[in-house]
């Protein structure tokens, strides 16, 4: 018997336990079995056959000879019964509730959305406003937008904003289908940030006026997150607005295109060349010189001595250049995008966990 399977099933669910039980390394050690045993070729059937990995401590061999001698592993099977991994997974979906919140509703017994829903009838002070909106809203916002209506939202959109505004993310980068409408509103340098909260106020309150945003999870003065629903759809999805001054506008875009891995590994990129990014600025580290102001996406890359990627192109490893160049400078921005070296960070979705989009205001 190929006892593979069983021992990739049961690392599964010890991994999701110490993920529950907040134990990044633990984790992060059986994410790094799990990789290496599937790529496995063979099968498993004896403990001889059992492969050794490089970072595989004692302690996950020994799990993996007690299934090829037993053919079960009895911590997997405690932490089935006693960790509700689905439920878990369920209630960490909910807009607004994280594992720490999801555990606490575990334990008190809930595992479906209608234990939910029942318990939250009786108890309305169980989840926070936000929370409510995110379980009301669930069976929608757990559904991808398909591209099409992805442009109907940014039609709709154009039409109100009355300001440039693009919609980046997924979207940007050509996907069939989004998780969410991310939008930046691009507004005058020169307007102070109380005419820039102003006018997010007004866009917002014109979007509910139209029928479109449905409800408003958090406002502030530069971002506003909410759920919306096009007048002719019957679906709520997550919308959320970005406020950007002209003159950070390239470098906006840039982070908010992503993708999130792209992200780490262009952030990683200008670190080498002393800078850091983020989605406002770039930043020079030590006595590295001051940029020039950016206004393209390509100025950046051009500063950084990359070949310009396209969004649609924008995955980890997609980046090439010449890491070891100085950047072009602060005087003008030559294009010195000759050489071809892919970078690559090699880290895995797996392991760099994405921080759910959560905010508490
Ligand atoms: N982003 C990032 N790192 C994060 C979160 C976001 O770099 N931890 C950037 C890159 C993302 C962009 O913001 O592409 C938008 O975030 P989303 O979570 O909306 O991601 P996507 O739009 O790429 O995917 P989805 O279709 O699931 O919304
Ligand atoms: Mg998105």
């Amino acid at each position: 018997m190929d006892y593979k399977p069983v021992i990739i099933d049961a690392l599964r669910v010890l991994e999701a336990r110490d993920r529950a039980d907040k134990k990044p390394f633990s984790v992060r050690a059986y994410a790094t079995v799990l990789r290496h045993l599937e790529a496995h070729p063979a099968p498993i059937r004896s403990l001889a056959e059992i492969p050794v990995f490089q970072g595989v401590g004692e302690k996950i061999k020994k799990k993996m000879e007690e299934i090829v001698e037993t053919g079960r592993l009895e911590a997997a099977e405690k932490a089935k019964a006693d960790y509700p991994l689905e439920a878990l997974a369920l209630f960490g979906g909910i807009y607004g509730i994280g594992p720490v919140k999801a555990r606490e509703l575990v334990e008190m017994g809930l595992r479906t959305l209608t234990d939910l829903r029942v318990e939250l009838h009786m108890r309305p002070d169980l989840l926070h406003e936000k929370q409510k909106a995110g379980l009301f809203y669930y069976e929608d916002l757990v559904e991808r937008i398909p591209r099409e209506e992805m442009r109907e939202h940014e039609l709709l959109l154009q039409g109100i904003a009355q300001v440039p505004m693009t919609i980046v993310g997924s979207y940007r980068r050509g996907a069939e289908t989004s998780g969410d409408v991310d939008v930046l509103l691009r507004v005058p340098s020169a307007w102070t940030a109380a005419e820039g909260a102003s006018y997010l106020h007004k866009f917002v309150r014109a979007l509910e006026t139209a029928g479109y945003m449905e409800y408003v999870l958090a406002l502030g003065e530069k971002k506003c997150m909410g759920i919306a629903r096009l007048p002719a759809q019957n679906k709520a999805r997550r919308v959320d607005f970005l406020i950007t001054p002209e003159h950070e506008y390239a470098c906006a875009l840039l982070y908010f295109t992503g993708s999130d891995m792209f992200n780490v590994a262009f952030r990683q990129h200008a670190l080498q060349k002393g800078y850091t990014l983020n989605e406002h600025i770039m930043t020079p580290i030590g006595d590295a010189p001051a940029p020039p102001p950016f206004h393209t996406e390509q100025d950046i890359f051009r500063f950084l001595s990359l070949q310009y990627v396209e969004p649609s192109k924008r995955v980890e490893g997609a980046i090439s250049g010449d890491a070891q160049s100085r950047p072009a400078g602060a005087a003008g921005l030559v294009s010195v995008c000759s050489t071809n070296t892919p970078l690559s960070l090699g880290i895995s979705k797996r392991v760099l966990i994405k921080r759910p989009k959560v905010v508490y205001p």
